[in-house]
Parts: structure tokens; C-alpha cells; sequence
């Protein structure tokens, strides 16, 4: 089923997610609304509190070498750790919650991770390049986070000047 994606700044979106702990029919179903949902909205990652649901899970489909989504590609991470980082690398992020905005955003280059995958077995990952920062990006979510956070003090100034006027447009 497809979800609706809240946007900035429902409060929501400040919330901290919970660990899931039973690895039962209902967070497969979540899985299932959350990769339909991204799909449908062109969006390559997806925290589950981004459809409202405050858990600790989140998606990543990023595109292939001929720029095609593919299922094979889909990862789904749930009660996610980065475990080490290091390095620093520069963005563009953009984030379904923020629609039509886009800025450079610092993160650690490359990370150590552990998480769980539907049916509750443990993993333990090392990645850089997209999927690092991907990761990262969803991991703030968890933790009621958003990227728009992370920008310099005049640039969020500019941003919430910008956001605050598309809201009245939309009135
Ligand atoms: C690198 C940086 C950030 C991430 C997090 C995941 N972000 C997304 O999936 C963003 C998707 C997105 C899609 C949009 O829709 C289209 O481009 C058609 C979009 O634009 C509008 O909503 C108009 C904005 C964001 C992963 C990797
Ligand atoms: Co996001």
C-alpha cells in the first residue's frame, strides 16, 4: 500500500524511532508499503517515521550502472548501528520530507554498520561512496533528524525564509 510521506515541519519528524523487536507479518508489511511508497515518489532512501511509523527501519534502493531501480538492489536495514566512520565527503542530498529542496551536506566518507534484516538476522557491513551517505541520511531520521539541520546558519536561515513562503503558496 502506498503511505503518505509527511513533509517539514510536522513534528513527527523530530520524533525518535524504537528498536523493533518481534520480526513478525506486521514489519514485513511495512517494509513492503515503505518500498511501494519510495518507488512511487522517486526517492532512493526512506525512513519508516517519514510514513508517520516510529521504528527503527529504514530502506535504500539506489540505481545500478545503466541508472535503473532494481528490487535485487533493495536493502532493507532495521535496528541499524554505524559501529566506526571515518573520513569526510560533500553531497547534494535531497530528502522526500523536504520536497524541491537540495543542498551540500558533510558525512564521514565511509562507516562500519550493523543491523538487522526482516527476519531478524544480525549483519555487519562496510560501505562508502552513495550508500554511505544514504545510510547516514536515513540514520538521522531515526534519531528525528533532518538534513536541513546540518546546513550552516545562514543557509537554514535562507531555507526556512524559502520553505515558509512555498507553505503560503499552497494555502
Ligand atoms: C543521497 C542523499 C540523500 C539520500 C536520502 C534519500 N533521498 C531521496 O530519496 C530523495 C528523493 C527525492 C525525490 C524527489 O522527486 C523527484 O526527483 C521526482 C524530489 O523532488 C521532489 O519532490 C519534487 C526530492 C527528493 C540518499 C542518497
Ligand atoms: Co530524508
Amino acid at each position: 500500500m502506498i503511505r503518505e510521506v509527511i513533509t517539514y515541519p510536522n513534528k513527527l519528524l523530530k520524533q525518535k524511532s524504537q528498536d523493533v523487536e518481534d520480526f513478525d507479518q506486521s514489519i514485513h508489511t511495512l517494509l513492503d508499503d515503505m518500498y511501494e511508497t519510495m518507488l512511487t515518489k522517486n526517492g532512493i532512501g526512506l525512513a519508516a517515521i517519514q510514513i508517520a511509523e516510529p521504528l527503527n527501519i529504514l530502506i535504500i534502493n539506489l540505481p545500478n550502472e545503466n541508472d535503473e531501480q532494481t528490487k535485487e538492489n533493495l536493502i532493507e536495514i532495521i535496528n541499524p548501528k554505524i559501529l566506526n566512520k571515518k573520513g569526510s565527503t560533500l553531497y547534494t542530498e535531497g530528502c522526500l520530507s523536504v520536497p524541491e529542496y537540495y543542498e551540500d551536506v558533510e558525512r564521514a566518507e565511509w562507516i562500519k554498520v550493523s543491523y538487522q534484516d526482516r527476519n531478524g538476522n544480525l549483519l555487519e557491513k562496510e560501505y562508502d561512496g552513495l550508500m554511505a551517505i544514504a545510510f547516514q541520511h536515513e540514520c538521522d531520521h531515526l534519531n528525528g533528524e533532518l538534513f536541513i539541520e546540518k546546513l550552516s546558519f545562514l543557509k537554514r536561515k535562507k531555507f526556512e525564509k524559502e520553505w515558509k513562503k512555498k507553505l503560503k503558496g499552497k494555502k
